[in-house]
């Protein structure tokens, strides 16, 4: 992987954003793999993943907030910002609803571009908006609305190459297949890059009878979250051009965080708990702290 020293910049010959688009459209299934700070970012490069899914609900869990907009659109391009300086590969964010309407969507999409992620996703519900797995009150916006958002935010993006990916929460808001499959056509009339098809069922049947209706028009990403016991490899016969592992690095934090708290709580000491956590010397050799010596001695020859 590349140095620290190349961070946050495009390295070889494409940018970042270039690099998901030829991803999204290649018959091979790309997985990204939800990142929430620069350290989760930093490991799912390290891991092998080519892409990386900033999680609006990862992000917000790890800021102390809920998924419903509490964390300002500022805020999350902070998180957004560190995650692309400890990394190479094309990070797409998770733009919620764009904070508003077509305005605010261009302006995030802008400034999210100008920080060098390579796409951004908006959902098509309403400001504020609640994770899609929490409670049954999922309004979706006007499709006439959401259109000019697309616009709006393809109008305002500086490269061809970035990606703006459309959410389609019909399925999640309970609206059935038709609606969705009417969505997608208008998102993509609009100008979308691609689109994600979301769901919430604990089997992948709706979101495979949509890969089937919708067939090539553009590609679909999906997050088998709750339908994770589907095999990729069906997702990849039914079309789907990338699939998001969207909160697992976050939930794994959780469960090990609770779990050495609760340990050292109880016992009073750290003596024996490091046998299970990562070595200082993973960390250093993680975030490359030699590169530092080596960096003084290539510029003043020590
Ligand atoms: C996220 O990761 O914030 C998402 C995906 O939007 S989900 O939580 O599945 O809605
Ligand atoms: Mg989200």
């Amino acid at each position: 992987m590349t140095s620290v020293r190349e961070n946050g910049t495009d390295t070889g010959t494409s940018s970042r954003a270039s690099r998901l688009r030829t991803m999204i459209r290649e018959k091979e299934l790309t997985y990204l793999m939800e990142a929430h700070d620069g350290l989760s970012a930093r490991i799912a490069e390290v891991e092998g993943f080519q892409a990386i899914w900033a999680s609006g609900l990862s992000m917000s869990t790890a800021l102390g907030v809920r998924d419903s907009d509490e964390a300002s659109w500022s805020q999350l391009l902070g998180v957004v910002e560190a995650m692309v300086e400890a990394t190479t590969v094309p990070i797409v964010v998770d733009g919620d609803t764009g904070y508003g309407n077509f305005n605010t969507a261009r302006r995030f999409v802008a400034k999210a571009e100008r920080l060098g992620v390579a796409g951004v996703c908006l959902e098509d519900k309403i400001f504020p908006k609640m994770n899609s797995f929490v409670g049954d009150s999922h309004t979706l916006a006007e499709v006439s609305d959401f259109t000019a958002k697309i616009r709006a935010c393809k109008d305002s993006q500086r490269s061809s190459d970035f990606v703006l990916v459309a959410r389609v929460e019909a399925l999640i808001a309970g609206r059935g297949l038709p609606e969705a499959l009417d969505r997608a056509h208008a998102y993509h009339e609009a100008g979308a890059d691609a689109i994600f098809i979301h769901s919430r069922r604990s089997d992948a049947t709706e979101i495979l009878d949509f890969c089937r209706e919708w067939g090539e028009r553009l590609p679909l990403v999906i997050a088998p979250t709750t339908y994770a016991s589907t095999p990729s490899s069906e997702f990849q016969a039914a079309g789907v051009s990338a699939v998001i592992w969207a909160n697992h690095s976050m939930r794994a934090a959780v469960s090990a965080m609770r779990r050495v708290c609760r340990e050292i709580f109880a016992k009073q000491s750290v003596h024996r708990t490091e046998s299970e956590l990562a070595s200082l010397a993973e960390v250093f050799e993680l975030m490359e702290y030699s590169e530092i010596d080596e960096a003084e001695r290539r510029a003043y020859r020590v």
